[in-house]
């Protein structure tokens, strides 16, 4: 099940458990520990007491009291002091341990702050790039609905180097209008040979139309793309996944998407996703950027210069990332829609 990247108050957070960004007393403190203490009440202290302390990288679990939550699994994260004092390690240790804790206790949902990123002085981008990658690891195997808390909006800043390449490249694509349609001459060929009108947007189609000769490599050619015209979305899907030699649950996991609804669109042919939806199989694929189209298509979707979010999928597809749980945090970053969930 997925990783959903989520900006609230964790003790508002509605979950199995919770985690809290403890000191190795486990007695209380501030920042978010404070606030589970006070959301939990007196009775959480009272059974902290009970645990002798943590060590950093560590996990204890207790009750929830009067918070929304069945547990509170207490970590305790390790203090910044630049990096090569085993932090990240022992940081990775703290996701891991609280995992196997949810796991253990047969867990269904976990929501975690960004642990050690506030009074412990962790940088907030590597913070969280430790988080989503450890939680990501997890996820291929697991399955769980976790959720990673971001208390402030500063809190995810991607790279210096990541955001503004991504920036360049959304201004230099970005355009405000709707790319005109195609001159009224490649329409008539078009509608002679009886594409439909969903592809007259499509401009890899208009360059496979145009060229002479063979195809350039990497585009689909006109006859697969006419002989599959009435496969569905999900047709489409579960033969791509066959085509890749993966599994379903790889699938569905590459994809950041809950098996339930994986196993809906398994079983209805005609099952319709959203655009979110379809992106994130195309992601798990790691279909080019033409094969996406045409999957996107099925769904009835384009991608087009005049959304950031599209632009953006282009980006990573551009550059081979098809990691889902980078193109959430940068799409995140960007104030856009996040991939399957
Ligand atoms: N909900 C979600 N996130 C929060 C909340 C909240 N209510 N409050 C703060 N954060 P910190 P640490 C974010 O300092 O760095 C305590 O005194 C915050 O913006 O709570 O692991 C303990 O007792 C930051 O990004 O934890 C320890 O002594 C993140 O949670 C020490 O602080 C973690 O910040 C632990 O320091």
């Amino acid at each position: 099940m997925p990783l959903e990247l989520i900006r609230d108050d964790i003790t508002k957070v509605h979950a199995d458990a919770i985690v809290n960004a403890a000191n190795s007393s486990l007695l209380g403190g501030g920042g978010v520990d404070g606030a589970i203490h006070r959301a939990a009440g007196r009775e959480l202290l009272a059974e902290c007491r009970t645990l002798g302390g943590c060590e950093t990288g560590q996990a204890k679990i207790t009750k929830g009291y009067k918070l929304p939550v069945k547990y509170v699994i207490h970590t305790v994260g390790p203090v910044w002091h630049g990096g090569n004092n085993n932090e990240d390690k022992l940081l990775a240790d703290c996701y891991k341990n609280s995992l196997a804790l949810a796991k253990e206790n047969n867990l269904e949902s976990i929501a975690f702050p960004l642990i050690s990123s506030g009074a412990y002085g962790y940088p907030k981008d590597k913070a969280l790039k430790t988080a989503i990658s450890v939680i990501g690891e997890f996820l291929l195997n697991n399955d769980m609905m976790v959720f990673l808390v971001v208390f402030d909006k500063a809190a995810v800043t991607l790279s210096e180097k990541l955001f503004s390449s991504i920036k360049q490249y959304i201004d230099d694509r970005y355009i405000e209008e709707h790319p005109g349609r195609y001159r009224p001459e490649v329409q008539h060929i078009l509608k002679e040979r009886h594409i439909p009108k969903e592809y007259y947007l499509e401009e890899p189609m208009l360059s496979a139309i145009e060229e002479p000769g063979p195809m350039k490599k990497g585009k689909r050619s006109l006859d697969d793309l006419v002989k599959r015209m009435d496969e569905t979305f999900s047709q489409m899907l579960l033969r791509l996944i066959d085509e890749k030699g993966m599994t379903d649950a790889e699938t569905y996991n590459k994809a950041n998407i809950d098996r339930k609804l994986f196993s809906k669109i398994r079983n209805d042919i005609n099952y319709k996703p959203g655009k979110p939806t379809a992106i994130a199989f195309a992601i798990a694929l790691r279909l080019n950027l033409d094969e996406t189209k045409d999957l996107l298509l099925k769904a009835g979707f384009a991608l087009s210069n005049s959304s950031k979010f599209d632009i953006i999928i282009q980006y990573f597809i551009d550059e081979g990332n098809y990691n889902i749980f980078e193109i959430n945090e940068a799409l995140f970053a960007f104030d856009q829609h996040l991939l399957g969930v």
